[in-house]
């Protein structure tokens, strides 16, 4: 179950690595760099998902990645059609840092059938997007506003917010391709309102933004775009942030 090994982690305070992969921009033909960077890596969790899946390749992502890694695959959903049976477990997503009803609860209400369906273990995050210096796909779809990158205390009371509703997970995520990644000061100050894990993604590009964002107070660093511009970045960002 990856919920009891993310928090027992968190408790710890062991340093997770997870890698992004959207399968629009890397579908299995084009994931074999990214696997062997893997393979190099210690990445504690794959996460697979877009804010807009245009292709259908999701599903064959999930398979390839399973056949091909020895580590958890975890959708990362950008719409409720993104379920695959196949994945490990599911980001059950409240975009709590908008005030767009259907990314509270309606799509929840939307794909719930489908998820007992799919025997999915679900992860419940609070999810909250900070801007990360421009408009970014997932604000854009989500058609919410990021929480302003100057107010780390708006993002500490939400994420506290999100702790006392019952989520079990908080994601700050600046958004994919971010220019600026989640400042550490809003990591410190949203990791004294909440002791849930912590997962913060969006715009990570070098190794000293990751252990900044580590030694604020961040469990899981997730990474996308900078793997599939830079295979070579994921073992030396996994050895950084393990030593
Ligand atoms: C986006 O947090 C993820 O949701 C990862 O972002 O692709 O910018 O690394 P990047």
């Amino acid at each position: 179950m990856v919920l009891p090994w993310l928090e027992a982690g968190a408790k710890a305070g062991k340093k997770r690595l997870a890698v992004l992969i959207d399968p629009d921009k890397t579908p299995p033909n084009r994931l074999s760099s990214t696997i062997v960077a893997i393979h190099e890596s210690d990445v504690d969790l794959i996460l697979v998902g877009g804010s807009l899946l245009v292709s259908d390749a999701m599903e064959a992502t999930v398979q390839h990645l399973k056949a091909q890694c020895n580590v958890p695959v975890v959708i990362f959903p950008g719409s409720p059609h993104q379920i695959s049976a196949s994945a490990d477990a599911l980001l059950l997503l409240s975009l709590i840092s908008g005030r767009n009803p259907d990314l509270l609860i309606g799509q929840h209400v939307q794909a719930a059938p489908a998820l007992k369906r799919s025997g999915l273990e679900l992860l419940p995050t609070g999810y909250l997007l900070i801007n990360g210096g421009r408009a970014t796909t997932v604000s854009y779809i989500s058609n919410t506003e990021p929480i302003p990158a100057d107010k780390p205390e708006i993002a500490a009371v939400t994420a506290l917010a999100g702790t006392q509703l019952g989520l079990r997970l908080i994601y700050l995520d600046a958004g994919s391709g971010a220019m600026n990644a989640v400042a550490p000061e809003t990591v410190t100050m949203v990791r004294q309102q909440t002791h849930l894990p912590l997962i913060i993604g969006g715009g990570i590009r070098n190794v000293d933004t990751a252990l900044a964002l580590a030694n604020a107070g961040a469990d899981m660093i997730v990474v996308g775009n900078a793997i599939e511009d830079r295979p070579q970045f994921l073992p030396e960002l996994s050895s950084a942030l393990k030593a």
